[in-house]
């Protein structure tokens, strides 16, 4: 080979596969390799064949045949795996390479392979790439983020590859130092799992509580997706209910196995904002009602001994209607807190990290080419340029018109989603969040009072400044001493 490749992928399954073949559409010289030959072989021989990728069967001959500084995207299964590659780069490549890990690693992961990197001289990027096999082929959303001298060397090659927004911006800017961009697209997989769980709990409702066929619901998300709603994933909806199988003329979603899986990085959105403290409570209710739904048997069990039974809405066509325009507005209202609460997520560890994230940028990266692309990302874009310091999405003017505008369809549809037995956990964790979020006396300072009383935690008083703290012997046996201030 005369001509030294601008690019390696390591990692031929459905992602690298599909990243390759994008890259050699750009123009860039690839140079492919997996662990197991055969899949090289036939990926040259197959979906490959015509380009001028090439492929590699050892790290050595990969390294070997990319120019300097080497461009390496590993898109492999993320965890053990990435180090072991990562290790063995390390003993091949040299000083200014960069590798770029565009696997779901765990950000925490990214952080320390930056800097173990940094000390060999060669330059780590965790990016995160949104859009699955699809995005992968056409054009991904790209959530760089890592060592930042990496950016100017690696920043045409990603954006070359990555979606376009309307406006012809590339949907991949850096995000920030260590883990940034591993981090956002934890979150980024965090919405989305908010988002699906969302549009699942509606549909449920028109399914059970409305009792609306596949192909009327079909056109009802159909016509959602030409309002604020407008996303990806209300436009596959449609397809899905509309799908019938070709045998049996059947729709798919009626024979498929009520129990979700999941991989991981909606728990990890959850546990992080619990180490955080920030209250991701939509998205961490959307990882437990995919708990349960895997709790299939114990469910069909339970419901023959609750003799579960869900009475239907009642009303005519007119009354059915309105019922599915408070879904509508329901859902818009939820989703704007899923939303809100993952950039508060965002926020506390941009702050915690030292990220100096841009939420604005972050919200146009997300608008084309990924899972969760939505019109209203563009709204969330302008929110944050307007006030980029916003503690709260929810309250800049466009959301705090929908929250306010829909709040009435939203709760006439969670209480009737509780008065006839249809699980809602987001819908409800949603407005629930957003009447603590706007209660300014909640009823902690009783927590405060019992921690006081059986442990002596203390307490701040409302007629004192904050952070001074009391003690009260509340039986009349309790000692003086009171116990440390801190946070477990
Ligand atoms: P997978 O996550 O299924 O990983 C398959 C790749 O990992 C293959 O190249 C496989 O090699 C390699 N691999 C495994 Br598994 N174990 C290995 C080992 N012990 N040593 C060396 N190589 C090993 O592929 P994917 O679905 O294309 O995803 C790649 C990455 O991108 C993952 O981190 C994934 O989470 C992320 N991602 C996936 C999607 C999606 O829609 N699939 C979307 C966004 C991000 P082999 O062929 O020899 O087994």
């Amino acid at each position: 080979m005369r001509e030294k490749g601008e690019a390696g992928v390591i990692g031929l399954a459905v992602m690298g596969q599909n990243l390759c073949l994008n890259m050699n559409d750009h123009g860039y010289k690839v140079i492919a390799f997996n662990r197991t030959w055969s899949t090289v072989e036939n990926f040259l021989k197959g979906p490959a064949k015509g380009t001028a990728i090439v492929g590699a069967d050892s790290l050595t001959s990969l390294v070997n045949k990319l120019k300097r500084p080497r461009k390496i995207l590993l898109m492999v299964r993320a965890g053990e795996v990435v180090d072991t590659f990562v290790n063995n780069l390390s003993l091949l490549l040299d000083e200014g390479d960069i590798i770029i890990d565009g696997g779901n690693s765990n950000y925490e992961d990214t952080v320390r392979r930056v800097d173990m990197l940094e000390k060999k001289g060669i330059l780590f990027v965790g990016a995160g790439i949104s859009g699955g096999e699809e995005g992968a082929r056409r054009g991904p959303s790209i959530m760089p983020g890592g060592n930042p001298k990496a950016w100017p060397e690696v920043k045409e090659l990603l954006q070359d590859i990555s979606a376009r927004a309307e406006d012809g911006e590339p949907c991949c800017d850096w995000v920030g130092p260590g883990g940034a961009g591993h981090f956002v697209k934890m979150v980024h997989n965090g919405i989305e799992y908010g988002d699906m769980q969302l549009i699942s709990e509606a549909w449920q409702f028109m399914r059970d509580g409305l009792k609306l066929t596949n192909d009327e619901m079909a056109d009802i998300f159909r016509k959602w997706n030409e309002t604020e709603l407008d996303s990806y994933l209300i436009e596959i909806t449609a397809d899905i209910l509309n799908y019938r199988e070709k045998e049996s003329g059947e729709h798919l979603i009626d024979n498929i196995l009520d129990a979700a899986g999941q991989k991981g990085t909606g728990k990890w959105t959850g546990m992080d904002a619990l180490d955080k403290g920030i209250p991701l409570t939509l998205i961490t209710e959307a990882v437990f009602a995919r708990c349960i739904s895997a709790l299939k048997e114990e469910r069909v069990d339970a419901a023959r001994i609750f003799e579960k039974k869900i009475e239907p809405v009642t009303g005519d066509s007119d009354q059915i209607k309105a019922w599915v325009e408070m879904l509508r507005e329901a859902l818009l209202a939820s989703k704007i807190i899923s939303y809100a609460q993952g950039f508060m997520l965002m926020r506390e560890a941009s702050e915690t990290y030292n990220w100096n994230l841009n939420y604005t940028q972050l919200a146009k990266v997300w608008r084309a080419g990924c899972i969760i692309r939505s019109a209203f990302l563009s709204d969330i874009a302008e929110a944050f340029t307007s006030e980029p310091d916003i503690p709260f999405l929810g309250s800049a003017p466009w959301f705090r018109k929908q929250l306010l505008g829909n709040m009435d369809s939203w709760r006439k549809i969670v209480v009737k989603s509780v008065e006839i037995g249809l699980p809602m956990p987001a819908m409800t964790s949603a407005i629930t969040f957003l009447d603590g979020y706007t209660c300014a006396s909640l009823p902690a300072n009783m927590i405060q009072a019992q921690r006081d009383f059986f442990g002596a935690h203390t307490f701040e008083r409302v007629d004192k400044p904050r952070g001074e703290f009391f003690h009260t012997d509340w039986s009349g046996h309790g000692g003086k001493t009171s116990s440390t201030t801190y946070e477990a």
